[in-house]
């Protein structure tokens, strides 16, 4: 008997697949003969899996090369081995294919679950985080100035006992000024001052402070009040180191039936001392707002020299801190407030020239430019 060829022979010497091949084509005539070219096909088989199963991409090329229904090995098997195979051999093929298949699908599942596997391993591996490494630093940020420094002032207020409103930046001339004791042809008005809405069909602004919420509240709520209304305001200033067309204000107001100038300074002086240290010393001003009646400047003395006189203080030793005065009582007409039963105080002050005095920023536009640089100096 004619040994068989080796599949090995075939698959490297010849250039056409011998799975393309019939038996009779491979002068292949006994059951020998088939059982030896299984036994070559299926060692083909064992030496290829172990070499695909690398990564999953030539797995799959290696699976379909094998089991693929239309050009796979097997499928090759089956058209040109089994079906065309003669009578006699027919048997020897069957049986030899259904161990072919059974050991292919056996080996193929196997290594599936191991690929899969390791896949997974490598997945878990990728995703392990070892809590031993250093957490990853994600820049968080930190609040504005102008917002830490709002929340400071509203903290220190909400202490004695102030209420936080806040009302509409776009409002009326009525609340703006009339309502505020600052009648037509006041200097405040005149454009020069404040952004006008074009077009609206009634005139309308950009609030220059937000002492109308304070006539709003006393429109909806009877006495006693005791609010501060924090908020953006708007004046038509050219933009310097000191200057900007919007910034940020924090206006009170404390009107009952027996609020005193006492209160008032008291008020003042607790609160510099709350925001500027407990040595703070202040003093006040005479000074005139249409709204309030005796009206005042409130220094306090330096934070930075303590008083002895500074650059940050022009060596004067005080730093101006804010406006106030007593309700001016032409007020209390507007909002239908009987001026013979009560009194009250306010003040108002600009948030960002506190914090800029505070935290010894010298330009206003450091604010607003977003520099990382400059805001991360106030974690
Ligand atoms: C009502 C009655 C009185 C609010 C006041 C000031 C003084 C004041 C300026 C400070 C710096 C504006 O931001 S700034 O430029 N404000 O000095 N404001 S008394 O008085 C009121 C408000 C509302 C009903």
């Amino acid at each position: 008997m004619r040994p068989a060829p080796t599949l090995e022979r075939f698959l490297t010497m010849t250039t056409n697949d011998p799975t393309t091949q019939t038996l009779t084509q491979l002068d292949l005539s006994t059951p020998a003969d088939v059982s030896q070219l299984f036994a070559e096909v299926r060692q083909r088989f064992d030496e290829q899996s172990v070499v695909h199963t690398s990564d999953p991409e030539s797995w799959r090329t290696f699976v379909v090369k094998w089991t693929g229904r239309k050009s796979g090995i097997l499928s090759q098997i089956t058209d040109n081995w089994l079906k065309p195979a003669a009578p006699e051999l027919k048997r020897a093929v069957g049986q030899e294919l259904n161990q072919l298949k059974t050991h292919i699908e056996t080996v193929l599942a196997e290594r599936q679950k191991v690929i899969e596997r390791s896949a997974e391993e490598a997945a878990v591996a990728r995703e392990r985080i070892d809590l031993s490494l250093p957490g990853i630093e994600r820049a968080i940020g930190t609040r504005h100035l102008i917002r830490q420094t709002y929340e400071e002032l509203l903290r220190i207020f909400a202490a004695i006992g102030f209420s936080v409103v806040e009302g509409p930046e776009i409002e009326t001339p009525y609340y703006n000024f009339e309502a505020l004791n600052i009648p037509e042809h006041h200097p405040a008005r005149d454009n020069m001052d404040t952004f006008y809405i074009e077009g609206a069909r009634r005139p309308h602004l950009l609030r220059t402070h937000t002492s109308p919420m304070q006539i709003r509240t006393m429109e909806k709520q009877l006495p006693p009040v005791r609010i501060i209304v924090p908020g953006k305001v708007y004046r038509r200033d050219n933009p310097d180191a000191t200057h900007g067309y919007m910034f940020h204000q924090i206006e009170g107001l404390a009107v009952d039936t027996d609020i005193t100038f006492c209160d008032f300074k008291g008020t003042v002086e607790y609160f510099a001392r709350e925001f500027l240290g407990p040595k703070t010393k202040t003093r006040l001003r005479p000074s005139y707002f249409p709204f309030t009646e005796p009206s005042a400047e409130v220094d306090a003395s330096c934070h930075v020299c303590g008083g002895s006189g500074c650059r940050v203080c022009k060596q004067s030793g005080w730093i101006e801190l804010f406006g106030a005065g007593m309700v001016n009582p032409a007020v209390y007409g507007f909002v239908k407030y009987d001026p013979e039963k009560l009194s009250g105080f306010a003040f108002g002050m600009g948030v960002d020239r506190l914090a800029m005095m505070k935290y010894g920023v010298t330009e206003v536009p450091l604010l607003f430019q977003n520099d990382v640089r400059f805001l991360k100096q106030f974690p």
